[in-house]
């Protein structure tokens, strides 16, 4: 079985306990990855240390250079992108056209740093004294702490890794223990571009290694997407210890289809925004709202193309939906679906594990879809992260938006409307980070603020320009060339 190792200070090794952790493909149990280190706080510290080792050299090092090395690393992942794409889909299971997409995100990600390393611009101000002049500039943080979740292996640690680079910081990335494979070659691929030694470490392992890196006294921030219940206390200790804290987590995504809409254009946002990545999006579509005038049409509709929805190995090119990451997520999608039943939601399709001969060796679940589902319902306000999508009537465009609002979360969101009013009204009207018309919740781009309002997060936002405002903190200067104390606040007024 192939072995794995943690990458520190540019050296591959082995967790210092010697300790390892196997890696299965979801779509066929029996097939294993390979072993993986599972390391500890030995191990976290090793690599904060090499770290603070390389971090003053790489601070020094000019900011359009470093972002010359992140372009050289987006030729690599352009170089390695279908290997890439196929070893991620062997490790968590979505299409190879996603995982493309996937690996495609981290190159635009690398080619918009490469450009902010000749920006990173600060502001310049005038004084309010003769002879004085104001000026603030981005510097780097320190160590940064990265902790990501399987589904995004390649594009979401890249919003953070890349940008937190090209601003000068150091990197320590404790990946997910269900998509490791995807960081080693991150790792490689970095390694390649020229990253010097100590700047980029991985360290795998599982929740003891995330809570080490949190700890560590010398790591100044963490960056964190997953679940809402794991970020939320990485943000209490990040309170607690005082560094600074970027977090993505939960969705409950509503896309709201009105009676004027394009309803074959609609349906295939649906079936993408919910079904795409098997629901394992935190911006997945997982609520549907209704206008009651067409209700039971596209319903029909919906139900009638979902069922026809072809699962299977992500490896093979005609899949269009693959397994969920482990049999934890199985076993608690499968919950959500009796919950659904036991609170009286109407199950239209699918309801739990495909457990056939050909997929049987996997972990699927059908497309499932709960119709007549409530506000009131745990399928309509808890996320599930699966193939399920809870869909729900509403008697008007204002009830549309009400139902859209009524959420804990706050990450994406979408209508389809052929009312120009209507979307105007929408975009202004939806508590959410991000709003799409006429397009699923799902799409964003690289070089966009990613992140979400209420439950989601804590007010940052990655990817485009604003990940600069995470990895940077502001340095204030003032010159005063007068050859004389000038007083601020006193000597002028
Ligand atoms: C995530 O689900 O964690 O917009 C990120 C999208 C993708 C990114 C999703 N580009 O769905």
């Amino acid at each position: 079985m192939e072995r794995f190792k943690n990458y520190i200070n540019g050296a591959w090794v082995d967790a210092l306990s010697g300790k390892t952790f196997q890696n299965l493909n979801p779509a066929d149990q029996r097939d294993c990855i390979g072993e993986f280190p599972e390391s500890d706080a030995a191990d976290i510290d090793a690599a904060v240390k090499a770290c603070k080792a390389a971090e003053r050299s790489w601070m020094l090092t000019p900011a359009p250079k470093r972002g010359d090395i992140l372009r050289r690393a987006g030729d690599i992942f352009t170089r390695r992108k279908t290997e890439l794409s196929r070893i991620m889909t062997r490790e968590m299971g979505k299409p190879t056209f996603e995982t493309a997409g996937d690996v495609q995100e981290a190159i635009d990600t690398c080619y918009y740093a490469a450009t902010e390393g000749r920006r990173l611009f600060g502001y310049t101000a005038p004084s309010e004294l003769e002879n004085k002049m104001n000026l603030s500039f981005r510097m780097p943080v320190g160590v940064c702490g990265i902790i990501t979740a399987w589904n995004f292996p390649i594009a979401v640690p890249s919003w953070k890794i890349i940008p937190a680079l090209l601003c000068g910081n150091t990197v320590v990335f404790k990946p997910s223990e269900d998509a490791p494979h995807s960081a080693v070659v991150f790792a490689e691929i970095l390694e390649e571009a020229g990253v010097p030694p100590g700047v980029f470490n991985v360290v795998h392992g599982k929740g003891a290694s995330g809570a080490a890196l949190v700890e560590h006294p010398a790591v100044r921030l963490i960056a964190f997407t997953g679940s809402t219940q794991t970020g939320t206390s990485i943000a209490a200790r990040c309170g607690a210890l005082n560094k600074k804290c970027s977090l993505e987590m939960g969705g409950k995504n509503a896309l709201a289809v009105m009676e004027d809409a394009d309803q074959e254009l609609a349906l295939e946002g649906v079936l993408w925004g919910a079904f795409g990545t098997t629901g394992q999006r935190c911006t997945a579509t997982s609520r549907l709202i209704v206008h009651k005038d067409i209700y039971e049409e596209f319903t029909n509709k919906l139900i009638t193309h979902a069922s026809k929805l072809r699962l299977g190995s992500g490896l093979e090119p005609d899949t269009q939906v693959g397994p969920v990451i482990n049999e934890r997520q199985l076993e608690k999608i499968e919950r959500y679906i009796q919950i659904g039943r036991d609170e009286g939601a109407t199950l239209a399709l699918g309801g739990g594990r495909d457990d056939g001969p050909k997929l049987g060796v996997g972990l699927f679940v059908k497309p499932t879809i709960f119709l007549d589902v409530t506000p009131s319902m745990r399928i309509f306000r808890e996320e599930i992260f699966g193939p399920v999508l809870a869909v729900t009537k509403a008697e008007s465009f204002e009830h549309a938006i009400e139902l859209i609002n009524d959420c804990e979360y706050g990450l994406s969101s979408s209508i389809f409307t052929s009312d120009v009013n209507r979307a105007f009204r929408a975009i202004r009207d939806i508590e959410a980070g991000i709003t799409y018309i006429n397009a699923p919740t799902i799409g964003a781009e690289a070089h966009m603020p990613f992140g979400g309002v209420k439950g989601t997060g804590n007010g940052h936002r990655e990817g485009g320009w604003t990940a600069y405002d995470i990895f940077t903190e502001w340095k204030t200067v003032y010159v005063d060339f007068s050859s004389k104390l000038q007083r601020a606040q006193i000597d002028n007024y």
